[in-house]
């Protein structure tokens, strides 16, 4: 059985704190490349969930006083939630405690073991429980502090297994040179490169006297193996890799693998590789590491206080300003995506958010719409009469803009496929002010204005194509309003013209109430 499925990835999130706009962002980017690829005829495999074996989430149940299996739980059905309510279509949400996980990280160590990949040695060095990393001695500075979040390491001194990541160093160059789409954006392969360019040792895989966490098989009670060894595997365990034999292959290699930079060069481009070059396994195709959000200038952590959660800001932003909630919501998804980090950080700003809400929602995309239906009931009673096409500059740039939008997502560049989305709503208005519809119903010039406004017709209905990945709910009141199916097909919706005369519009309704300035969310 070959593959069927184009298999889409998110990281598994540490359920020690909640979701916030970090985590939203690379599943909301996730989810909006799922829903794309569906339009494009894909069958897609949507994968996200929780990383639940961390020491750090260990602690925070004991901090809180709670049993850490039902604490996870707890936690991971707020995850579940709140991507729901985010309007995230994932398949499956796997969990890292779950036994069919357990069943594959235990067999991985057991083969890799096996084959001497994974070897006994002694770790002597230090561990950040914050970024669950080993850390050797010559990283560390004389504070003892993190080399990468600034936090007190910890000491260890202990007998371990190591996994061979030396042996994997120059395949894996070999590969990342030889695939330049491998790692995207380039500036995440240079930092691969630079990364594996200082040489790659072998690492720790497991550590002694825990209490929480996968134990390493046929050892001494508290041995567990280290969880970022535990928690990559999650991409091959929803697979059924053990269970399915050679069926597995219709979902694995995985087709874009999402995530943050700060887990891209060691982790998703270099650790990971390795551990399925030595399981003689396909390497994903394609792994994406976008920038961070930056709240005042510095990365948003809970102990600077300056997370913001995202749920919060779409209630926030339909209770002050009218807009319903499931588009409010969606209102938020377009925010994280057209203000997406890609090479470098974005500042994140509730400000931000309310002037693309009042200026790209309510003033031009909800606009169109609402103007556009508006005068052709206005003039037509809502039915588009014989012999009208789009003009055929307006078809052209139509059709160009289409093209590069698609490009654009296909390269999970969505500020340019939404900037590049929106040159469609800059070209009807500056076509309504020059054509003057109103003018020509006036002077009684119906077919002019028919056709003029068929032009802003065809425009509403791409523009429910183009936005569907990112604003799904928007996307289908758009298409009830004009009257066409919620989910539209890319090849067929992309053909211009595809509204034939006859066809009844339905009353228009607004999407995005304007946010007056008293009263916004910031
Ligand atoms: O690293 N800006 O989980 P995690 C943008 N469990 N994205 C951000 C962000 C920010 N300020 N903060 C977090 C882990 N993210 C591991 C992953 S995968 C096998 C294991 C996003 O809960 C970004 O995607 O710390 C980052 O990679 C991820 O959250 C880290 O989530």
């Amino acid at each position: 059985m070959g593959k069927r499925y184009y298999y889409i990835t998110t990281p598994i999130y540490y359920v020690n704190g909640m979701p916030h706009i970090g985590t939203a962002l690379t599943t909301i980017v996730a989810d909006a490349c799922a829903r794309y690829r569906k339009q494009r005829g894909h069958s897609v495999y949507f994968l996200t969930g929780t990383d639940e074996n961390a020491p750090k989430v260990h602690q925070v149940a004991q901090q809180q006083g709670k049993p850490t299996q039902q604490f996870v739980d707890e936690m991971a059905e707020t995850f579940a939630r709140t991507w729901q309510a985010l309007h995230i279509d994932y398949d499956v949400f796997i969990r890292t405690t779950e036994a069919r996980h357990r069943r594959v990280v235990t067999e991985v160590f057991r083969r890799l073991r096996a084959q001497g990949d994974i070897y006994e040695g002694r770790y002597a060095g230090w561990y950040c429980i914050s970024c669950e990393t080993f850390f050797a001695e010559s990283k560390v500075g004389s504070g003892r502090t993190c080399p990468d979040c600034g936090k007190l390491l910890e000491y260890r001194d202990e007998p371990c297994y190591y996994f061979r990541l030396s042996r994997y160093a120059e395949p894996l160059r070999a590969h990342i040179t030889s695939h330049p789409e491998f790692i995207m954006p380039e500036v995440r392969r240079n930092e691969t490169l630079g990364f594996m360019a200082e040489g790659l040792q072998d690492i720790a895989v497991s550590r002694s006297g825990a209490e929480w966490g996968i134990p390493a098989p046929d050892e001494p009670y508290g041995t567990v193996i280290y969880v970022w060894f535990d928690a990559l595997l999650n991409y091959l365990t929803a697979t059924d890799w053990l269970e399915r034999g050679e069926d597995y292959l219709e979902i694995w290699p995985p087709n874009l693998q999402l995530m943050g930079k700060d887990i891209l060069p060691r982790f998703h481009a270099t650790i990971w590789p390795a551990m399925l070059m030595a399981l003689g396994l396909p390497l994903p195709e394609r792994l994406y590491g976008h920038g961070w959000w930056i709240v005042n200038k510095q990365k948003m952590s809970k102990s600077l206080g300056n997370v913001y959660e995202p749920l919060a800001i779409a209630q926030e932003l339909s209770r002050v300003s009218g807009c319903a909630l499931p588009y409010a919501i969606d209102a938020f998804r377009y925010f994280m995506l057209r203000e997406m980090p890609t090479d470098s950080d974005a500042e994140f700003s509730l400000e931000g958010f309310e002037t693309r809400y009042n200026g790209d929602l309510a003033n031009d995309l909800g606009n169109l719409v609402h103007r556009t239906l508006s005068m052709w009931h206005r003039y037509f009673e809502g039915c588009i009469p014989a012999g009208v096409h789009v003009a055929e500059g307006l078809a052209d740039l139509f059709q160009q803009q289409v093209a590069t939008v698609a490009d654009a997502f296909e390269q999970v560049d969505f500020p340019r496929g939404l900037r590049e989305a929106w040159e469609i709503i800059g070209a009807i208005n500056r076509y309504y002010d020059e054509q003057a519809p109103w003018a020509l119903a006036k002077v009684g010039d119906m077919a002019r204005t028919a056709q003029v406004l068929y032009g802003g017709l065809e425009a509403v209905r791409l523009m429910s194509l183009l936005v569907e990945p990112v604003m799904p709910q928007v996307a289908q009141a758009i298409a009830y309003q004009i009257n066409l199916p919620d989910v539209p097909v890319w090849q067929d919706a992309s053909r211009i013209g595809a509204i034939p005369s006859g066809h009844r519009l339905q009353a228009p309704q607004p999407i995005f109430p304007r946010l007056s300035k008293k009263s916004g969310v910031s």
